[in-house]
């Protein structure tokens, strides 16, 4: 494993402008600078007067933190519940009122939803749970479109004290059973559908296919968000029910259940650089805290503010910064259905419009989407709402960045440029608005309290100026306890690279001024559009076909995606080689794992390019993939090979 040079970097961080925050901004920002030092001095004091101040809790903690490597507690002794922290507090001081969200269909229908409102629905949803045989401890899973039932339905499991694992809507059958398997779930949460680009998707197909073989699925609530227009939701007697057959009948209250600060609150499976999903487990207390505190003060939120996350509710960015810390700020959020480009590729600008959207927090590869249709839709409405604007989910480029500062945020609006996790749950490099010098391309600094470190192959820190591998030294509150049922696989997969450190799997540049520059992955995980796909997973979904004999699978770049999929699959023996083969296969990555890891091309290949152990030489085929001269080639077995594949790909060495 080696981190790249990648010359990109290189000229980026050559790049010489730097945004010095707005004098006027800074004076009413909610992050301070001594902030750093009070969490340098003694970071668990830090945190403890933070759960203390910030948290309602029904039994305070005793504990601030139990570190035994790389096992943290936090908060232990406490009990508290995220769903009366979400909602039933603001409601008490005089909020409920105050809007939850403003929700948007993708045809144009809308909703809002009050504190008051979210109040009598999560309750309902809860006690109608509850019905079904949910009870504390119980694994719920919630497979929906972004409608405002999909929020509801998480705090109503977390009123439960019932682990919920979302997962996301454009998942195949297949993912969403063994994500249930791997749960034991005993409930699932879905909708006959949803609007996706104009038209009507189903969702309740793969979910009765799914549970062809989930035992431990007793009972399915069903959103009606088509209606009629659902063609195929046959409900199966005795398990499933409609949501409006069973929820509004409920009583609109339903006691808050307390839950120790350690109880599970969600499950949310990864891709790893194995072809099984880890279900990375998060917890109460301490996620609720990390998620609410950096989210007001990475995005300056004040009770004002009109916030707009553009994620899918079912990514870790959608958990923490749609729901729970925005929720626990007692937030106006917006919550939009569909797609950027429906009906055209103003819909975004327009919603900004029209809602007064003061922050947006979305990707670069939404960005550069954008970039690549032109200015023209963001100028044609009034963005001036906007006040700061947030990055999230992979290294965005400088052109990005500056793309996304004059034409969405008026040459004045903040950027902050956030890296994190679906592991550490929340941020944990990023500037704070008002108080950090900015560099496009640049996450800056880690988060009060976080201690991120660039180390070398031997876990030595580099000085100013080096590259290496990302590592966060002490526990913090939001991270992740653990991978579901594999105590063992946590140890490795994060713990046992650098003793001592986790190990995020990024490689990292600090330069001259200690600014740190993420360099994306260094292990065998794609980022294809700010989503993680292994390129085992889609190797293993490409052998799993009766045609393929082996596959290998690199991420190449791509100008709007960040990486594409690239696949290289030898067929068997007697096979024919055809395109229509070609495209079979990309629709079988899609329903074995989801139409995001369909890969961009396929190259039918007669070998592969392997080291003597027998290993396939990605780098090679990034090579092949991109166009580019072949690295080292010492190591491979049969020289020959890479040429063969790249006269098969019709692209010459130059
Ligand atoms: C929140 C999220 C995590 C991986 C991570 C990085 C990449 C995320 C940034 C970034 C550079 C960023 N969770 N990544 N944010 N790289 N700059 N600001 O994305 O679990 O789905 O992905 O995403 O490689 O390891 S995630």
């Amino acid at each position: 494993m080696s981190v790249e040079q990648r010359p990109e970097i290189e000229a980026l961080m050559a790049e010489s402008r730097t945004f010095p925050p707005d004098p006027a901004f800074s004076a009413r920002a909610n992050a301070q600078p001594p902030l750093y030092e009070e969490a340098e001095r003694d970071f668990e004091a830090f945190w403890a007067r933070l759960a203390r101040e910030r948290l309602s809790w029904s039994k305070p903690f005793e504990t601030t933190l139990e570190w035994e490597l790389p096992f943290a507690k936090w908060f232990v002794g406490g009990e508290l519940n995220v769903s009366y922290n979400c909602i039933d507090r603001h409601v008490e001081n005089g909020l409920g009122d105050k809007v939850a969200y403003h929700w948007i269909g993708e045809p144009g229908d809308t909703r809002t939803i009050t504190y008051a409102d979210l109040l009598a629905e999560v309750s309902r949803a809860a006690n109608a749970l509850r019905e079904l045989g949910v009870e504390k401890g119980d694994r719920v899973a919630i497979y929906m479109p972004m409608i405002p039932e999909l929020p509801i339905a998480m705090l109503a499991c977390a009123r439960l004290g019932a682990p919920h694992t979302v997962v996301f809507g454009g998942f195949s059958a297949e993912a969403l059973s063994g994500r249930i398997n791997d749960a034991e779930a005993k409930v699932v949460i879905t909708a006959d559908g949803g609007w996706r680009r104009g038209k009507p998707a189903e969702l309740k197909p793969a979910v009765d296919e799914a549970l062809r073989e989930t035992p431990t699925i007793e009972k399915v609530l069903v959103v009606r968000r088509l209606g009629d227009r659902a063609t195929q939701c046959p409900m199966q007697a005795g398990r499933d029910v409609w949501w409006d057959e069973i929820v509004p009948r409920q009583p609109p209250d339903c006691p808050p259940v307390p839950v120790e600060s350690e109880h599970l609150l969600y499950l949310l499976y990864t891709s790893g650089t194995t072809a099984k999903p880890k279900g990375i487990v998060h917890t109460t207390a301490g996620y609720l805290l990390g998620t609410s505190f950096t989210h007001e003060m990475i995005f300056d939120v004040k009770p004002d503010d009109v916030y707009w996350c553009a994620a899918d509710v079912g990514w870790v960015t959608g958990h923490s910064y749609i729901v729970y810390g925005p929720l626990a700020n007692a937030t106006t959020g917006v919550l939009y259905e569909g797609t950027p480009d429906t009906p055209d590729w103003s819909r975004w600008w327009q919603i900004v419009e029209d809602y007064k959207v003061t922050i947006l927090y979305t990707a670069p590869t939404a960005i550069r989407a954008h970039m690549k249709q032109g200015p023209q839709y963001a100028e044609g409405h009034d963005l001036s709402s906007l006040r700061v604007l947030g990055s999230v989910g992979e290294p965005i480029n400088p052109e990005a960045w500056l793309w996304y500062h004059e034409h969405v945020g008026g040459g004045t609006a903040p950027i902050v440029d956030t890296w994190w996790q679906t592991e550490t749950g929340m941020i944990m490099i990023t500037p704070l608005p008002g108080v950090t010098t900015t560099k496009p391309g640049s996450a800056t600094f880690p988060f009060p309290g976080v201690d991120a470190d660039v180390v070398d192959g031997e876990g030595n820190p580099v000085p100013l100026g080096g590259g290496g591998y990302l590592v966060l030294k002490r526990p913090w509150p939001a991270m992740l306890r653990g991978i579901y049922g594999d105590p063992e696989r946590y140890r490795e997969t994060y713990w046992s690279r650098f003793p001592g450190m986790y190990f995020a799997g990024d490689g990292a540049k600090r330069d001259g001024d200690g600014y740190l520059w993420l360099l994306g992955r260094v292990d065998d995980v794609m980022n294809v559009s700010g989503h993680r796909i292994s390129t085992t997973e889609v190797e293993s979904a490409l052998v799993s076909h009766p045609a393929v004999a082996e596959a290998a699978v690199v991420g190449g770049s791509d100008a709007v995606t960040g990486q594409a999929i690239i696949a290289f699959v030898i067929v068997k023996v007697g096979i024919e080689p055809t395109k229509e083969l070609g495209t079979e296969l990309r629709e079988h990555v899609a329903t074995k794992i989801s139409p995001i890891a369909k890969p961009k091309s396929i190259m039918l290949t007669p070998d592969l390019p392997k080291t003597r152990s027998g290993k396939i030489m990605r780098r090679l085929l990034r090579d092949i993939a991109e166009g580019r001269a072949l690295g080292d080639t010492t190591t491979l077995a049969d020289a020959t090979v890479v040429e063969t594949i790249r006269q098969n790909s019709g692209k010459s060495e130059d």
